[in-house]
């Protein structure tokens, strides 16, 4: 095992890997902007290094800048994290080129599935399923349409450099398509400095299933069962669960062998994810690979029982994988919450501030993979996922429960948060029977984000809570006929909340 990683991220990921790295005995080196010299991460390694300012271009970004870092610091290895540098090839080539290791794939396995149009010739020529469409970029616009009518429409455009839904354009007919092509080509030359565009047969509300893959230098490539991971709004994941609700032990097995060929035929090495689409009527379709460990992993580390990132440290180290294929079936169910500073009842808006009060959630079954603490400063230079909630529990309904529960304790004060989303989110009986599709959140928002309350009421809703919790403590809560009292006290978290407070200062 490498004597000392170098983690190239920040926030909860950052803590993710240093955790990982402390229980293998492997010592840590941070870096971080100068935004983030008060940040967790800083302060958990066991050293850290400023490498500029709050914009990541000028910081995080700096691969160079933490290639050399690592060589004085005598790190070994650097892990990526997500995000970042963790996918481009450049990076893990040049950290290569410097002597150290790159925790995950070979560089030439992020460039065959970097470029979407290559990795669907890599995974066809492998015998995996993918959407109708073509493998080479489009040239014009009749030729565009003569593939989109072999098919037959609505069509989807897509860049080829692209991935996670960037520069994407459905087209209903053949009148639309030249002009969505020109505006297709020139987003991708904008965002990926690559015009080429391709064509794929448009497949219309299925699931986003995700397959998680682990496979070492010797050739062992095995895969831990798939994430559903349909819940999310503009390509942004809000919860995610193991196993899928639409999945049977039969499909997982099907998807599996799939997603374990994939990564066979781009030589892949590490911790990867193949994504796929599922149609109702259960056809699944490889979409692309992700060659990074994911925000998502930890539903997978609870139900299969395994440390994502101590295995990608160690097949990085050269270890063999000593797990058969069988011992991977999912023990129960998982469930993560993104827990972000955005304001649901303002479009998502990110939010700022100080964390002024941060109360966690814990007992049974609960983990929280956190980036923030409170007196954490939270800016706009970053992702706004503060932290991650996750729930494990016997059955997909308890661990809905659970769930319910630990978002109830959490108690986030200074910036708006995900969290009462998540909680009307959970308490909708689609999202309760697993009947959901990667257009189910955004076609439920207003349901979802309606009854935004004022400032004032809040206030005077905090007041009423405060006065409630107050009688609570007073009022002995004697024997027999009070259960109207309990319950109602329960079942409202602002009076939860008032009551945990006001009993905190005596
Ligand atoms: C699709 C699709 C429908 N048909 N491809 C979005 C992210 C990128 N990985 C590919 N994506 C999609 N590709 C065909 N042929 C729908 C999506 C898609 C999507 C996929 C997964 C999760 C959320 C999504 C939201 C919108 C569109």
């Amino acid at each position: 095992m490498f004597g000392k990683v170098l983690i190239a991220n920040r926030g909860e990921i950052a803590l993710r890997v240093i955790r990982a790295c402390q229980e293998l005995g492997v010592r840590t080196v941070a870096v971080y902007s100068e935004a983030d010299a008060r940040a967790p991460h800083v302060r958990e390694a066991d050293e850290a290094v400023c490498v500029g300012p709050p914009p990541s271009a000028q910081s995080y970004l700096l691969g160079d800048r933490l290639i050399e870092v690592a060589k004085q610091t005598g790190a070994e290895a650097i892990h990526p994290g997500y995000g970042f540098l963790s996918e481009r090839a450049w990076f893990a080539r040049a950290v290569r080129d410097a002597g150290l290791v790159f925790v995950g794939p070979p560089a030439e396995a992020i460039e065959a599935m970097g470029s979407k149009t290559a990795a669907r010739q890599l995974v066809i020529a492998a015998g995996v399923p993918v959407v109708p469409g073509t493998t080479e970029a489009l040239r014009d616009a009749d030729g565009a349409i003569a593939i989109a009518e072999s098919f037959g429409f609505p069509v989807l455009l897509k860049a080829a450099a692209g991935g996670g839904g960037k520069g994407m354009r459905v087209v209903h007919s053949a009148a639309e398509l030249a002009s969505a092509l020109a505006s297709a080509q020139r987003e991708a030359k904008n965002a990926f400095g690559d015009d080429a565009v391709y064509v794929e047969k448009y497949i219309s509300g299925p699931r986003h299933v995700e397959v998680q893959v682990l496979a070492d230098m010797h050739g062992n490539v095995l895969h831990l069962g798939e994430r559903e991971c349909s819940l999310q709004r503009r390509h942004q994941k809000m919860l995610e669960e193991a196993p899928s609700p639409a999945v049977s032990p039969a499909l997982r097995a099907r998807m599996g062998e799939t997603a374990t060929a994939a990564a066979r035929a781009a030589g892949y090495v590490n911790a990867g994810t193949c994504e796929f689409l599922l149609d109702r009527d259960g056809q699944f379709y490889f979409l692309e690979m992700n060659t990074r460990i994911q925000v998502e992993h930890p539903v997978t580390e609870l139900v299969m029982g395994i440390d994502l990132v101590q295995w990608q440290l160690r097949i990085a180290a050269g270890e063999r994988l000593p797990f058969e294929q069988k011992a991977f079936t999912p023990r129960g169910a998982a469930i993560e919450c993104r827990i972000t500073s955005e304001d649901p009842a303002n479009g998502f808006l990110p939010s700022t501030g100080r964390i002024t009060h941060l109360h966690l959630p814990s007992g049974p079954g609960v983990r929280w993979d956190g980036g923030i603490e409170a007196g954490s400063e939270v800016g706009l230079h970053y992702d706004p996922m503060l932290a991650k909630l996750i729930v494990h529990a016997p059955t997909r309904a308890l661990a809905i429960t659970r769930m319910q529960r630990a978002l109830r304790e959490l108690v986030i004060e200074g910036v708006e948060t995900s969290r009462g989303f998540h909680l009307r989110l959970l308490e909708h009986p689609d999202v309760q029977s697993g009947n959901i599709n990667i257009q189910w959140l955004e076609s439920h928002l207003d349901e979802l984000t309606g009854l935004s309350a004022n400032d004032e009421t809040i206030q005077l809703a905090a007041i009423v809570a405060a006065l409630a919790a107050q009688q609570d403590r007073e009022v002995r809560i004697p024997t027999g006929n009070d259960d109207e009292l309990n319950d109602a006290s329960e079942r409202s978290g602002w009076r939860a909340v008032a009551r945990r407070e006001s009993l905190r200062r005596e």
